[in-house]
């Protein structure tokens, strides 16, 4: 039990475990996992899934009919923002607190999880473990993870064409969504559905694609920075590294601290329950039997609107326009001046607000953290605290924003920039291969469960005037 760094500590996360399992149905099925006898992910899923599926039978047999709130007119005309819709079995996402993995938190995983060094940063195969099955692997399995994740991630010829015919000065998301798309061609589940795969049968190529494709979207992005940013050779992967550092290894970056930031980045981005712009997306593609490729790269464009993904890239472009208008040493009154001026224009201040937090996004916090150990005197770092004081204030000011306070992208891009990563419009890039981990794993369970077609219900403005007049 290599993972047990505390026992004592494990034993109170353990207790807490339990207690939240009476609150929240998802974690009742997280355990530790105490032997790291069983390597392989696939026969432990293969193990799991009669379990899971015959909850959710009794769960439609039993409470199928439960009410579960109203819904409002503000509702169906504001984004179905509050309106309960979707089984996404990997994350949940509390207003307040924030993002659980399973029921984990953001400091728990970094405790639980493995890492590559003592007291590191959680290695994202370990997310991906945890996602899918609902325990903490040892780290001799997220090792074997890594190692079937290496084995995994040749990229045919074609998908560097396919990237090679888009003019170099497209957008890093676009390449991005074009070499998934065309990964795409490799399909298993694709393959098998026309060979006519029995229905119970869907999970095992799902699985497949995904694996393969989290595996494979590291080695393009990387090739799409190399392309647009560097002189286009590809870095080959390292077999000695983890995905994390593996990922910063083929964008160029060496340093410790750029593979453990790499780490930390990519399991903070993973997942984010399944009503986010991208998780939705791909899930709602997915719901069509399409395969993860085609999901996944649809999500990708969601993943590319500045109110979701982009907001990455737009914080820094942001950040240094502030730098290049008033200097670095800016004045909070400056500051605030600034923060006005981007609102009277119309625009978003990026990186704060949220469709669902109403507190400081904890993974805005944990950057923060890796901010104060890594790089306290950075000038842009420090910018950032301040607009975490200035920003607020002026939000809520306005009146209308349901939650001032800063988001993941706040934070992100300097951290990035510090260690040398410094192109703004690659930044969502990052976080598509991040996001892999989460939709693919969430994929996988929606075939295993057998979940069916998406396909709510939508109504005119007349509808809603009679409707309305009649009930009322
Ligand atoms: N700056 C200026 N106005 C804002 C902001 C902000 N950061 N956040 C919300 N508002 C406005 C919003 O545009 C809306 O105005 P209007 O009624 O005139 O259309 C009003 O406040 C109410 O919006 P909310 O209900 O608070 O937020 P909503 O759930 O609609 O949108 C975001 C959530 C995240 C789209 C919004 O907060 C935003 O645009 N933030 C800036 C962009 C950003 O950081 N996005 C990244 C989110 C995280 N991610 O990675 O996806
Ligand atoms: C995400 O990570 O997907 C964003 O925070 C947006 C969201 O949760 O709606």
């Amino acid at each position: 039990m290599v993972f047990f760094r505390s026992v004592s500590l494990l034993s109170k996360l353990r207790s807490r475990v339990v207690q939240q399992s009476s609150l929240n149905n998802s974690v009742r099925w997280l355990q530790v996992q105490s032997s790291s006898s069983d390597l392989d992910l696939h026969s432990q899923l293969k193990e799991l899934i009669p379990e899971q599926q015959e909850r959710l039978k009794k769960l439609k047999a039993e409470h199928g009919k439960f009410q579960l709130g109203n819904i409002t007119v503000d509702m169906v005309l504001g984004g179905m923002r509050g309106m309960t819709g979707l089984l996404w079995e990997t994350s949940l996402l509390d207003p307040d607190e924030g993002i659980r993995f399973r029921g984990l938190s953001i400091p728990e995983c970094q405790k639980l999880l493995p890492a590559a060094k003592p007291d590191g940063e959680p290695l994202p195969e370990g997310l991906l473990w945890l996602l899918l099955t609902g325990k903490v692997p040892s780290k001799e399995q997220v090792d074997a993870l890594s190692k079937e994740l290496r084995s995994r991630a040749t990229i045919p010829d074609h998908v560097y064409k396919a990237i090679d015919a888009l003019p170099v000065t497209a957008h890093p998301m676009t390449q991005f969504a074009t070499g998934v798309m065309a990964l795409q061609v490799q399909s298993e589940f694709q393959k098998a559905y026309e060979k006519g795969i029995h229905k119970s049968k869907y999970w095992e190529p799902t699985y497949e694609d995904s694996l393969s494709l989290i595996a494979q979207v590291p080695v393009v992005a990387a090739y799409i920075y190399q392309r647009i940013y560097k002189d286009g050779q590809i870095i080959p992967m390292d077999d000695s590294l983890d995905y994390g550092g593996n990922f910063s290894h083929m964008l160029g970056f060496d340093s410790p601290q750029m593979q453990e930031l790499m780490r930390l980045y990519v399991t903070i981005h993973s997942d984010h329950e399944g009503g986010n712009v991208s998780a939705h997306t791909g899930h709602l593609v997915a719901s069509a039997l399409s395969d993860p490729y085609l999901s996944f790269a649809a999500a990708l464009n969601g993943l590319a609107g500045p109110l979701h993904g982009l907001a990455n890239q737009e914080v820094l472009l942001w950040i240094k326009s502030v730098v290049a208008e008033c200097g670095e040493n800016i004045t909070t009154e400056q500051l605030k001046d600034y923060v006005w001026k981007t609102l009277n224009s119309g625009k978003v201040v990026p990186g704060f607000g949220h469709g669902v937090l109403r507190k400081t996004d904890p993974r805005y916090t944990c950057q923060r953290e890796f901010a104060l150990k890594h790089l306290p005197d950075d000038p842009l770092f420090q910018l950032v605290s301040k607009l975490y004081e200035v920003v607020p204030p002026i939000l809520t000011e306005l009146g209308k924003v349901k939650n001032p306070w800063p988001n993941v992208d706040a934070h992100s891009g300097v951290l990035l920039n510090y260690f040398g990563l410094t192109e703004a419009r690659y930044y969502t890039v990052l976080f598509g291969v991040s996001r892999s981990i989460g939709i693919c794993s969430q994929l996988i369970w929606d075939r295993a469960l057998g979940l069916p077609l998406e396909r709510p219900k939508s109504v005119t403005m007349d509808w809603l005037e009679k409707y309305c007049k009649k009930a009322a």
